[in-house]
C-alpha cells in the first residue's frame, strides 16, 4: 500500500529542472526523475513549468512538485492503492484527477514521475524486476521468450540537439549483426571512438565536441556527410553490413508555412524543399547509404506527405511527434495509412499504462514500436526495463557517452545477464529488430 508520496525540484541533463518523485510503501521507497524533450510534438501532454522567468529561466518545477506534494500524493494515500495490483487504477485516478486531456492542470511531468516510482513499488512488492512487473502489466504472454533490443545510439547530433548546421537532428548507428546485447555496445562503442578520430582527423580536435544526446557535432551540413564520416568509422572497423543507420530529422522543427521544409534553419540561410524534394532526398539517402529507420521525416501534422510516403517507403517509418505516444493519434495514423511504427516516449503521455497501452494498440495494427529517451535525459534508467517488458525489440537511448545514455544500455547488459544465469530464454533481436515476434515464435 502507498503510505507516503513526496516530490522534489532536481535537474536534468541539460541542466534544467525536473521532478523527482518518491513513494513509500512498507516495502521500502521508490523512486523515479522524469525526463525533458527539445523537439517537442505540440500534441504532446503539457510539461508545467513555471515561467517566472528570474528562476531558472521560466524552467521551474516547482508548481508540478507541489502538485505532486499536495493533491496527488495525499489523495493516492488515502485511496489505498495497491501498486502491486492497481498499476491502472493508480494511473487512471491521476488522469481523472487532472481532468483535462492533456494533463495540462496537474502536469504530465507530476503525474508521470508518481506512475513510474509507482511501477517500481510494484515490482519490488511483487519481488520481481521491474522489467517483469512491466511484462505482466502489458499482458505480454509469460511463454513468450525475452527479447533484447538492438540499441539505435545516436552518434551524430544536429537540429535543435547540437550548434553545427545539420538541419537533421539523429543519426543513428544500429549494431544489428551483433549476436548479444553486450557485443552491439562493444561494436558500437568501437565505431563510435573511430569515429571521433575520423572527424578529428577531417577537422580537427575541437569539432569533437559532443551534442545532448552524447553523439559528435561537427561541422557539418548535409546528412550525407554525417553518413559518409559514419561509413568510413563503420568501415575501419570492419563492421560494414553488420552495423544499419537509423536517421530522425525531427522536421517538425524546420517544417515552414506553404508546406516547405527549411533545410538553412539553424544557419539562417534559407534553404526550403518541397515535399516531393523532401521525399526524393530520403529515397535518395536510403538507396545510397544502409538505413533501415526514418524517424519523423514530414512533420507532425503533415498527414498527406506521411501517407504518400508510406506507399513507397522500403523500411521501418517511425513517428514520433506525429502520434506522441496516443492512442487516439496512433488509430488516426492507422487510418490514414501514414507510418509503420510507433515511437514510445512515456513523457509525451504521461502515464505508464497509457504509453503501454499504445503500444499494444501499435503492434496490434501490425507495426514496430521502438522505445526512446529524451534529450533531456536523467539518470533513471525506466525505459530499458520497458523495453524488454514489451519486447520492442529496439530502442533509442543516445551514443555510448554521457551517463543518462549509458545508464540505459549498462541496464540492459545487466538484464541480459541476469537472463543467462536464471536460464531463461532470450534472443537479441538484430536484423528482426522491427518484428522481433516473429523471430522469438
Ligand atoms: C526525438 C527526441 C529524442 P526530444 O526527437 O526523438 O531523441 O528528441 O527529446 O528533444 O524530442
Ligand atoms: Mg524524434
Amino acid at each position: 500500500m502507498l503510505t507516503a508520496i513526496r516530490a522534489y525540484q532536481r535537474l536534468d541533463s541539460r541542466g534544467n529542472p525536473t521532478v523527482k518523485v518518491e513513494v513509500d510503501t512498507s516495502q521500502g521507497t521508490f523512486s523515479a526523475l522524469v525526463p525533458s524533450g527539445a523537439s517537442t510534438g505540440q500534441h504532446e501532454a503539457v510539461e508545467l513549468r513555471d515561467g517566472d522567468k528570474s528562476v531558472y529561466g521560466g524552467k521551474g518545477v516547482s508548481k508540478a512538485v507541489h502538485n505532486v506534494q499536495d493533491i496527488i500524493g495525499p489523495a493516492l494515500v488515502k485511496e489505498k492503492f495497491n501498486p502491486q495490483s492497481q498499476q491502472k487504477e493508480i494511473d487512471e485516478y491521476m488522469r481523472k484527477l487532472d481532468g483535462t486531456p492533456n494533463k495540462a492542470r496537474l502536469g504530465a511531468n507530476a503525474i508521470l514521475g508518481v506512475s513510474m516510482a509507482c511501477a517500481r513499488a510494484g515490482a519490488a512488492a511483487a519481488k520481481i524486476p521491474l522489467y517483469e512487473f512491466l511484462r505482466k502489466e502489458a499482458g505480454v504472454a509469460t511463454e513468450s521468450k525475452y527479447v533484447l533490443p538492438v540499441p539505435f545510439l545516436n552518434v551524430l547530433n544536429g537540429g535543435v540537439h547540437s550548434g553545427n548546421t545539420m538541419a537533421f537532428q539523429e543519426i543513428m548507428l544500429a549494431p544489428v549483426g551483433a549476436t548479444s546485447f553486450e557485443e552491439a555496445v562493444r561494436m558500437a562503442c568501437e565505431v563510435y571512438h573511430r569515429l571521433k578520430t575520423v572527424i578529428s582527423d577531417k577537422y580537427g580536435p575541437s569539432a569533437t565536441g559532443i551534442g545532448d544526446e552524447g553523439g559528435f557535432a561537427p561541422p557539418i551540413t548535409k546528412p550525407e556527410e554525417a553518413l559518409d564520416l559514419l561509413n568510413t568509422a563503420v568501415a575501419d572497423c570492419n563492421y560494414t553490413g553488420k552495423m544499419k543507420y537509423g536517421i530522425d530529422p525531427a522536421s517538425s522543427e524546420f517544417f515552414r508555412e506553404g508546406d516547405q521544409y527549411d533545410l538553412g534553419f539553424k544557419d539562417k540561410t534559407s534553404n526550403l524543399l518541397s515535399r516531393v524534394q523532401m521525399l526524393q532526398l530520403y529515397t535518395r539517402l536510403i538507396e545510397h547509404y544502409p538505413v533501415v529507420l526514418l524517424e519523423d521525416p514530414f512533420a507532425e501534422d503533415d498527414w498527406d506527405a506521411w501517407t504518400e510516403f508510406n506507399k513507397i517507403c522500403p523500411i521501418e517509418l517511425v513517428g514520433d511527434d506525429l502520434l506522441v505516444t496516443n492512442v487516439e493519434r496512433v488509430r488516426m495514423a492507422n487510418d490514414k495509412k501514414a507510418c509503420n511504427s510507433m515511437l514510445l516516449k512515456v513523457n509525451q503521455i504521461g502515464t505508464v499504462s497509457e504509453a503501454m497501452e499504445a503500444a499494444n494498440l501499435a503492434f496490434k495494427q501490425g507495426w514496430s514500436v521502438f522505445v526512446s529517451h529524451r534529450s533531456g535525459e536523467t539518470t533513471d534508467d525506466f525505459i530499458a526495463d520497458l523495453t524488454v517488458a514489451l519486447n520492442t525489440g529496439h530502442l533509442k537511448s543516445g551514443a555510448p557517452c554521457r551517463g543518462e545514455r549509458v545508464v540505459k544500455y549498462n541496464r540492459l547488459m545487466d538484464i541480459e545477464a541476469q537472463l543467462k544465469v536464471e536460464h531463461k530464454s532470450y534472443i537479441y533481436a538484430g536484423d528482426s529488430f522491427s518484428s522481433p515476434s516473429k523471430r522469438v515464435d
